[in-house]
């Protein structure tokens, strides 16, 4: 096999594979992103992202524009690439086991359209063990051999919405081979935008690396809610305990919230310890204290509603944000979604805005107008600098409900309730 790197096809262009696939384009290879929605692939090859993510606009319509960067939904496009770049999502069946379906069905894709030699790496997250069996599914479908005919590694993203093109080039990258030259294939493909540090092991360490980092996020995020449920005991303030307790220099509490969403830390530990078979009681039990989050924020507005002798059916509802994390537009497993849900039966009406994903109304003040409650469900920055005083004029009751630890001092005039804040 030659040793430069040819034509890259990118399999599914969403949150990761797109700027992948500027990254490679706009570095100099030819790229074709193959894409099943017709309307995405329609937009991209006009040059304009169906993501919102900072640098992403400029960068992709440059890499359009230089002819290096096409979409298609047709996969006899992507025949005889030198690589291919599975990034397609690895989501939950709703009984909690992973959804293998989508990444199958591109590794079917990939091997169709495969030659000898193509390197075959997997971004997305999977259960241990999977890219050893994409493998074997590989072999099956071709009769080429693993190691011999062609190269296959797991590399896995590691980067955070908001922040991608900037954790593309400064994150270090794992690269999983099934053989260490399927490793070593990788590591140069991704030299030329990573300026990280690059480390080879084999795909099953690698897939259990990604998940172990996630894991390891969601079950201090957990700690961190339990700790807020025990300020609501005692009476103080999660936040300034948090904050006085991160001053020890080996301390580093996460942030309680509303809830854990997201397209990775839901999903991560469930797929961590999947295959094992087994029950892993704390990794487990994060998960369920994490999930647990959006009925306690709806525990404390329904007590709110009641001190304030607002009748369930008849109160209105402002939930501002939608989308599971700040300043993004990204609503995949949204704890605001499962929040909305858990009440909207209960009550009269429920608003919702977001100023990156929309909702049922156009603004704040149209959310808040007559409203008993609001509820700031997203940390987004915009709603650090709300005009409490003038929105409560607007207010029916004046409740305010924070699960995201948006605001420092209640407002004058408000019940305030926040998860972690027990002190009010
Ligand atoms: N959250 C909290 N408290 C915290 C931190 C986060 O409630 O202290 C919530 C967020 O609001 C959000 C959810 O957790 O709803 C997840 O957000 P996140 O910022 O922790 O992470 P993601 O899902 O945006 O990205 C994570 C990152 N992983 C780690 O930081 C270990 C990212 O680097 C990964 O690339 C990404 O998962 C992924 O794709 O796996």
């Amino acid at each position: 096999m030659e040793e430069t790197i040819g034509e890259i096809a990118v399999i599914g262009l969403g949150y990761i594979g797109l700027p992948t696939a500027i990254m490679f384009a706009n570095s100099g290879y030819k790229v074709i992103g193959y894409e099943i929605r017709e309307d995405v692939v329609e937009k991209i090859n006009s040059g304009k992202a169906h993501i919102v993510e900072p640098e992403i606009d400029e960068l992709l319509a440059k890499a359009v524009k230089s002819g290096n960067l096409r979409a298609t939904s047709n996969p006899s496009e992507i025949t005889g690439k030198d690589v291919y770049i599975i990034c397609v999502q690895t989501p939950l069946n709703n009984d909690k086991t992973p959804n293998l379906s989508y990444l199958e069905s591109a590794v079917r894709t990939v091997a169709n359209a495969m030659k000898k030699g193509s390197l075959v790496v997997i971004e997305s997250t999977v259960p241990p063990l999977t890219t050893l069996k994409m493998s074997r599914l590989i072999e099956e479908l071709t009769g080429f051999k693993a190691g011999w005919d062609f190269y296959m590694v797991h590399a896995p993203e590691r980067v955070m919405p908001g922040r991608i093109f900037k954790e593309l080039v400064y994150n270090s990258r794992i690269f999983g081979g099934i053989t260490p030259e399927s490793a070593e294939k990788a590591e140069k493909l991704y030299r030329v935008f990573v300026k990280g540090q690059m480390f080879k092991t084999n795909s099953t360490v690698s897939e259990v690396v990604k998940l172990m980092e996630n894991t390891f996020r969601d079950v201090n995020i957990a700690l961190a809610n339990e700790f807020a449920f025990l300020a609501h005991q005692y009476g103080i303030n999660v936040f300034e305990a948090i904050e006085l307790a991160n001053t020890h220099p080996r301390v580093k509490i996460h942030v309680p919230s509303i809830g854990v969403g997201g397209h990775c830390l839901p999903k991560d530990p469930h797929l961590l310890v999947w295959p094992a078979k087994e029950d892993f009681g704390l990794i487990t039990l994060a998960r369920e204290i994490n999930d647990s989050m959006p009925l306690f924020t709806k525990d404390l507005l329904f007590s709110a509603l009641k001190e304030m002798n607002v009748p369930l059916e008849d109160a209105v509802i402002a939930v501002l944000g939608m989308a599971y994390k700040g300043n993004s537009d990204d609503t995949r497993n949204s704890p605001a979604l499962v929040f909305v849900d858990a009440i909207k039966d209960d009550v009269g009406e429920v608003r919702t805005y977001d100023p990156y994903v929309g909702g049922n109304v156009g603004s704040i003040e149209e959310a808040v107008e007559d409203a008993d409650a609001v509820v700031i469900a997203t940390d987004h920055s915009a709603f650090k600098f709300l005009d409490w005083e003038a929105l409560g004029k607007l207010m029916r009751t004046r409740i305010l409900v924070d699960g995201r630890h948006i605001v420092e001092t209640p407002p004058r005039g408000f019940l305030f309730k926040g998860v972690g804040r027990g002190e009010y």
